[in-house]
């Protein structure tokens, strides 16, 4: 291997496509290997942790879980602030995302009664205290770290992605129309050069 290899599903969503784009903001020319689903179940008991995405670089055993892997492109790339308080406050942001997914992807595997159920009530409470709690804590602007994206701005970018398609049955798209931070981040990064640019080939 003489490039780095990030390995995950052949879809632009979630933990892999923001660790993708993370790679792309940072320069980074590397191995966008995308597997299918049958694929997947003979690597799961070799890989790390037992999930993707999974970044592998020249020299170095296999890194997953995605905040891991975008925090180290982060700090390598000028993509994570370098002071340690402020980078601290950027992977709690970062672990919010990843307490949404942790509460919205179980759903995904429920039948329709179950999934009305259960996002309904999401819709409820869960959704809007969770953007509360991430517009309380944006604290700069368009980016959460001011002019420049940051690894956290990728991955809130996806998170509000996930909805504003209408796509997710029983989770309204306008579910975060009403957070005016999380709204600006994710345009800030659709609208940026290299994001552009990623989607322009990809
Ligand atoms: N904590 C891990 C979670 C990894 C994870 O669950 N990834 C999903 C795709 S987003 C996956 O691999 N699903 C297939 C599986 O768990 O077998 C991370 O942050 O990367």
């Amino acid at each position: 291997m003489t490039k780095p290899k990030l390995t995950y599903f052949d879809a632009p969503v979630s933990r892999g496509e923001e660790c993708r784009l993370a790679l792309h903001l940072a320069g980074i020319e590397f191995d966008d290997v995308r597997i299918k689903p049958a694929d997947w179940a003979p690597m799961k008991a070799k890989s790390p942790y037992g999930g993707m995405p999974i970044l592998e670089l020249p020299g170095k055993p296999p890194l997953a879980h995605a905040n891991a892997i975008l925090g180290l492109i982060g700090r390598q790339h000028g993509l994570h602030p370098v002071d340690g308080f402020e980078a601290a406050r950027h992977e709690g942001m970062m672990q919010h995302v990843e307490d949404l997914r942790g509460v919205v992807g179980p759903t995904i595997r429920m039948g329709d009664a179950e999934k009305k159920t259960a996002r309904e009530a999401i819709v409820a409470t869960y959704l809007p205290a969770w953007a509360s709690h991430a517009e309380a804590n944006i604290t700069a602007e368009p980016f959460c770290g001011g002019a420049k994206p940051y690894v956290v701005d990728l991955k809130l970018h996806m998170a509000v992605r996930w909805f504003l398609g209408g796509k997710v049955d029983h989770i309204p798209a306008t579910i975060f129309a009403t957070s005016p931070k999380l709204m600006r981040v994710h345009d800030a990064v659709r609208d940026h050069a290299a994001v552009k640019d990623w989607y322009a080939r990809h």
